[in-house]
């Protein structure tokens, strides 16, 4: 069969509040954990896919050629679904402010992956998306859906627990200056995995942490579920900080924000992913208080709020 047809797909980043750390199978990405997240308004991925006549496949991110390897496997997965031989060109924009740091690499992921799948004419409902999806990124598939959404641990595939209009939450992002490079998230899980005593422990209390989430988000109960959060957080970087080589994210302007947060209890909570920013949890009447405290530690220019958004979404198509 052959094709000529151009799809453009617009993704958000998501942010876990009970996070995803380790993999029980490397090649199909398969998480050790399940986790749950939410989908943003803000920052995010813009990605065309066109198959066509085209001599090899091309990745061109924010103007310039770059290195497509996840993209290109991508591209062959798609290929084999559709049963299609033909090349694609990739353009692919990231308005996440490239100085924040804040990873990309959830909306990049759905964004390519759910272009490519439709480019090559196959169903969005179709559960193989997903799948496709997770092996570009372990939490990619979060960003496929808006609101609050759980990633299953035995399926790997992603239902929404809350649409995004449905209760009106903020997260208030401080960011930390960037420290020497970083351990990549692939790279330090599977460290933590062989080497880190509280592996285990992170593994085995994991799924108690999503029961209370679950029935927290069903209850719009905000404090149960900031509290579920931190220690989910918290749980994670320690089992981090025990593996060898220690692999920590932390920065002197994180612990920090984590103290100014803490004195905004009950009404604000923090996680912290594979970097040093603090992103807060709250309800839109405190977001205000919230965005004070941490420009108080990294300054105002250095704050970012967001709001609950939608999930990847189609925004054109066409030959
Ligand atoms: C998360 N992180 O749940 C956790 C918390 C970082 C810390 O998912 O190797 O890009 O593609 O599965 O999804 C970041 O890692 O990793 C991540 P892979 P991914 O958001």
């Amino acid at each position: 069969m052959r094709i000529n047809s151009s799809v453009s797909v617009r993704a958000s980043i998501n942010i876990a509040l009970v996070k995803y750390w380790g993999k029980r199978d490397a090649a199909a990405n398969l998480p050790d954990v399940g986790s749950i997240s939410l989908t943003l308004d803000g920052p995010g991925t813009e990605t065309r896919v066109r198959f066509g006549d085209f001599a090899r496949d091309s990745f061109t991110l924010d103007g310039e050629p770059a290195d497509g390897a996840r993209v290109f496997a991508a591209l062959d997965a798609v290929r084999a679904a559709a049963g299609i031989e033909q090349r694609a060109e990739v353009l692919s924009h990231n308005s996440v402010p490239t100085a924040a740091g804040l990873a990309s690499s959830a909306s990049g992921a759905s964004a390519l992956g759910l272009a490519a799948w439709r480019a090559a004419g196959l169903d969005a409902e179709d559960p193989r998306l997903v799948d496709l999806v997770r092996r570009i990124s372990g939490s990619g598939p979060r960003s496929l859906l808006g609101g609050l959404v759980e990633l299953d641990r035995d399926s790997g595939r992603v239902r929404q627990l809350l649409a995004e209009g449905a209760w009106d939450l903020r997260l208030v992002m401080g960011l930390a200056a960037a420290g020497p490079k970083k351990t990549s998230s692939r790279e330090g899980m599977a460290r933590s995995k062989a080497t880190s005593p509280y592996y285990p422990a992170w593994v085995a209390s994991h799924e108690a942490d999503m029961e209370v989430a679950r029935r927290a988000i069903a209850a719009r109960d905000l404090a149960a579920l900031g509290e579920v959060m931190e220690h989910s957080t918290m749980k994670m970087h320690a089992c981090m900080l025990a593996t060898r080589p220690a692999v920590r994210y932390w920065r002197p302007e994180s612990v920090a924000m984590q103290e100014a947060v803490a004195d905004l209890r009950p009404r604000a909570w923090f996680t912290m992913d594979a970097g040093p920013h603090v992103k807060v949890l709250c309800e839109a009447a405190d977001a205000a208080k919230v965005q004070a405290a941490l420009a108080g530690v990294v300054g105002a220019d250095r704050v970012l709020l967001a709001r609950p958004g939608s999930g990847a979404t189609v925004l054109q198509e066409g030959a």
